[in-house]
């Protein structure tokens, strides 16, 4: 899978892929990942890649044309499965999302800043916006670190068998049940006693019951 990533601040999210699984997936081969610095397409010795927006209101907006002028550029090499556009006024990234998005060729992902992009960005190009949750971050590039790495782990041959992705929460929609390890007592706190107990049919019933108890606690949206 190919990730062209457009950004204003290609610092800003460049570490996390460095480290940790997503670099070694990048090292497998199995994820390739660009970043494209927006500036490099602005206007004029300055740059300019941001204006006022019309109607007034504070914040800048980013324009059209440096965008356009790195998507088409991107476009002209290659084909994109998805233009995806960050932002916090779009759909809540969840598994199935990710799960989706780990079957594509070659995406691009655009990262907002200050008040967003102009909207004729999101008619003409973007094929998908996505959000991370409802709070403001100052710009999107952590989210797409969020959804690079949400993917990333997906795609087969990236996560070992000890690791799989199959058994996390919101795979099937419920929340993971709780998880122990040595020693089987702390300062009084037993594990459970039917983890210890070989009998792998009653753990899993047990796992599952435990799954559907937290998830209806704390997350009984997810049941609905
Ligand atoms: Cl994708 N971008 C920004 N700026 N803030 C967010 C977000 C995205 N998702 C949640 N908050």
């Amino acid at each position: 899978m190919r990730i062209d990533i457009i950004t204003v601040e290609p610092d800003l999210i460049k570490s996390p892929f460095e480290n940790s699984m997503m670099k070694r997936a990048i090292d497998k081969g199995l994820a390739e990942v660009h970043f494209h610095n927006l500036r490099e397409y602005g206007f004029g010795n300055y740059r300019q890649i941001d204006d006022y927006q019309f109607g007034g209101g504070a914040g800048m907006v980013l324009m059209i044309e440096p965008i356009a002028k790195c998507i088409e550029k991107l476009q002209s090499e290659r084909i994109y499965d998805e233009i995806i556009y960050m932002t916090p006024d779009a759909k809540t990234l969840n598994q199935a999302t990710a799960n989706t998005l780990s079957l594509k060729e070659n995406i691009i992902i655009l990262t907002g800043h200050y008040k967003g992009v102009d909207q004729r960005v999101r008619d003409k190009y973007v094929t998908k916006e996505i959000s991370i949750g409802d709070y403001v971050l100052t710009g999107g590039e952590l989210a797409a670190a969020v959804l690079c790495d949400a993917v990333i782990r997906l795609i087969p041959g990236v996560l070992g068998d000890e690791t799989s992705a199959l058994t996390d929460s919101f795979q099937d929609n419920l929340l993971s049940p709780p998880v122990y390890t040595r020693p089987s007592e702390y300062e009084g706190m037993k594990v459970p006693e039917v983890l210890l107990s070989g009998n792998f049919p009653k753990i899993e019933e047990w796992r599952s019951e435990q799954a559907y108890k937290r998830t209806k606690e704390i997350r009984p949206d997810l049941l609905d």
